[in-house]
């Protein structure tokens, strides 16, 4: 009899012991799972339901803009080029004025892709490189010198995107603003002590515990010719200085990227409706997958491990 009181007091205190915790769990992490549709410093977050498409689009077809898009595909990620660029011409910017420049070592290997009204694509050479690592990095001082010595006059706003990418949905003029980060799919719904920036002080790209707004994607980000060309030269300014100090920061330029977007807070965010993963099955607040990173393997595609 008296084992059986004690087991039921057992089981009792196991509840009450498993319910607080719980409760204290979920109070600490319902912010988690919250959809947010303006950041604390009161730019924009871009999700289906937050703009009226044709209205905006009204809006800009009074403007004669010109959207400069770079994509880099080198080695093996000349395999991505026909998806992403085949899927863009379905739904990136359609009726605007859009330009692509796509950087390869193999500019025999870009595939023929019919091109829509208005959308122009430039293939640029650059030389093949060991290490997929400083191919992403690398990105940051080419992309700086298009817009210096090209761009100019030549493109209001530009996009800088992954190449291991597809589009499924509209990405039209709602994504402009003057600098434009994009949320990481993986951490959008994370508390910030777990987003991965790099956490050495001898990095240029460190954030200390605590700080740190949210966790940004390098495999979208854009805005006016003049904040991404800022953008690229402090980051490229900044790996400069970690490689002459033999560090390399935990995600390359991505963790260079997310110190920039901490000192200069992007004007508008765009959900992970921007930038999903295709392994990834859907969550509850994003509703529409409009750019999606493609499975790939790694260890097949990557010039190094
Ligand atoms: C993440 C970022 C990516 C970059 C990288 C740096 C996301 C979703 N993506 O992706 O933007 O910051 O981390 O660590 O956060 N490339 C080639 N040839 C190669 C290797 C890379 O052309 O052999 C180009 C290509 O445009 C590719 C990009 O570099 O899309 C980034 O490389 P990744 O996609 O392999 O990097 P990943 O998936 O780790």
């Amino acid at each position: 009899m008296r084992l059986r009181q004690s087991f039921h007091f057992f089981l009792f205190g196991m509840f009450v012991g498993l319910s607080l915790s719980g409760l204290i769990f979920f109070g600490y992490t319902s912010s988690w799972f919250s959809r947010t549709d303006v950041t604390p410093w009161l730019a924009p977050v871009v999700w289906e339901g937050t703009f009226d498409s044709n209205l905006i689009d009204s809006i800009y077809k009074q403007q004669n803009i010109t959207i400069a898009t770079t994509v880099f595909a080198l080695g093996k990620y000349t395999r991505f080029i026909k998806d992403f660029l085949e899927s863009a011409e379905e739904h990136y910017f359609v009726g605007f004025r859009v330009h692509y420049y796509l950087f390869t070592d193999q500019p025999e290997a870009v595939p023929e892709v019919k091109m829509g009204k208005n959308h122009h694509l430039t293939v640029r050479s650059v030389p093949s490189m060991d290490r997929w690592q400083d191919i992403s990095m690398g990105r940051m001082e080419i992309l700086e010198t298009l817009m210096e010595n090209e761009l100019a006059n030549k493109a209001d706003y530009i996009f800088c995107l992954d190449v291991d990418t597809k589009f499924y949905g509209r990405w039209g003029v709602e994504t402009l603003g003057r600098l434009v980060g994009v949320l990481h799919p993986w951490f959008f719904n994370y508390p910030r002590y777990l987003f991965t920036y790099e956490r050495r002080q001898e990095s240029q790209a460190f954030i200390p515990a605590g700080e740190g707004d949210y966790y940004y994607t390098a495999a979208a980000f854009g805005g006016s010719l003049a904040d991404v060309h800022h953008l690229t030269k402090t980051c490229r300014k900044q790996l400069n200085i970690d490689a002459a100090n033999s560090i390399e920061a935990i995600w390359h330029e991505e963790s260079h990227l997310n110190k920039y977007f901490l000192n200069k807070k992007p004007s508008k965010v765009l959900s992970p409706e921007y930038l999903w993963r295709d392994i990834n099955m859907s969550v509850g607040q994003v509703k529409i997958i409009r750019f999606s990173h493609v499975a790939k393997n790694n260890a097949e595609v990557r010039p190094n491990v």
